[in-house]
């Protein structure tokens, strides 16, 4: 059995079979500073809740994978400075070694798989990394979404990567890349990246419905939900361009690798544009979490069971 530790408010959803959505928590340790990262934990977690869903966040404390944390752990966790990031291959270590450890996409998606969640909302998933023909870097959470039956609602991929590179591999795996109410891919701090996107849907039912449909199929896997950061939340792709090509020379001079890569790049950006990329993250997780909460109320309607 995994050791997997419900908090009361999550046990008592999964009783009641309320909707759950869950949340990462990479985001909290390494893609926002503190207060920020607790505020903007704790607002996510409010709009599910607002928006008739429970919301679950995950991470390893004490050898327990935790699906929902109380405010006290959530406070403890945005807090702790040498918090592991966790993906796939790294799991069962932290949690053998009682390491705090925070999920990332692809972590989080494996736990709320064991937990039955199905709907899971984050800012961007990882993907293909520029200049990823020499280094090799490729997120984990590209080969999860081929394997965990989640549906993933994200801004897309992080406008960091190589955008072009990404849909070819997620296309290569079966991933059904959704955008949301557009064409196009949106571009994590952007709307636009400029680029089509394989899919479009316009509603959470239908989501939900291809969500189940995959599994009448008996497609392993899950769904990636591209939606757009609100317009008066975006900074226009021209005005990032610079600055994320200035980041990533920067990482690339100082050897940042493997892990480090994705953490850097967000912090360097977010001093590059004096803060605003975290006003325009903090924006686009709540977006993703609503229309998660609306995508888990959806599963729940009997007539899809
Ligand atoms: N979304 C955000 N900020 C983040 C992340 C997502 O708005 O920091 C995290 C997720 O946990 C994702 C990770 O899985 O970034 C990607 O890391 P990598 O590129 O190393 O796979
Ligand atoms: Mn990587």
């Amino acid at each position: 059995m995994p050791p997997l530790s419900f908090s009361p408010e999550v046990q008592a959803a999964q009783s009641a079979g309320q909707p759950i959505v869950a949340l990462e928590s990479t985001i909290i340790t390494h893609g926002m500073p503190y207060p920020q990262n607790l505020q903007m934990a704790q607002t996510v977690e409010d709009d599910i809740r607002a928006a008739g869903a429970v919301p679950a966040t995950i991470a390893i404390m004490d050898g327990n994978i935790h699906i929902g944390l109380d405010a006290a752990n959530l406070a403890r966790l945005a807090q702790t400075q040498d918090a592991l990031k966790l993906s796939r291959a790294d799991l069962a270590v932290a949690l053998a070694t009682g390491r705090v450890g925070a999920t990332t996409v692809a972590a989080t998606m494996i736990c709320a798989a064991l937990a039955g969640i199905e709907v899971f909302a984050t800012g961007g998933i990882g993907g293909v990394h520029r200049g990823a023909e020499h280094s090799f870097d490729i997120s984990a959470d590209l080969q999860e979404l081929a394997q965990t039956r989640v549906t993933v609602v994200a801004a897309g991929a992080k406008a960091i990567l190589d955008l072009p590179k990404t849909l070819e591999v997620l296309e290569t795996l079966g991933v059904p890349v959704i955008a949301y109410g557009q064409d196009s891919l949106p571009a994590f701090w952007s709307r636009e990246s400029g680029l089509k996107a394989p899919l479009r849907l316009d509603n959470p039912a239908q989501i939900a419905a291809s969500h189940r449909m995959r599994a009448r199929l008996g497609l392993p896997g899950g769904q990636l939900v591209a939606n757009p950061i609100p317009a008066e939340a975006e900074i226009p792709a021209e005005k990032l361009a610079p600055l994320i090509t200035r980041a990533i020379a920067e990482a690339d001079a100082q050897g940042i690798a493997a892990k480090d890569v994705t953490p850097f790049l967000l912090q360097r950006i977010y001093a590059l544009t004096d803060g605003a990329s975290l006003v325009a993250n903090i924006a686009l997780v709540r977006n993703n979490a609503r229309l998660a909460a609306r995508i888990a109320c959806a599963l729940s309607a009997p007539h899809l069971v």
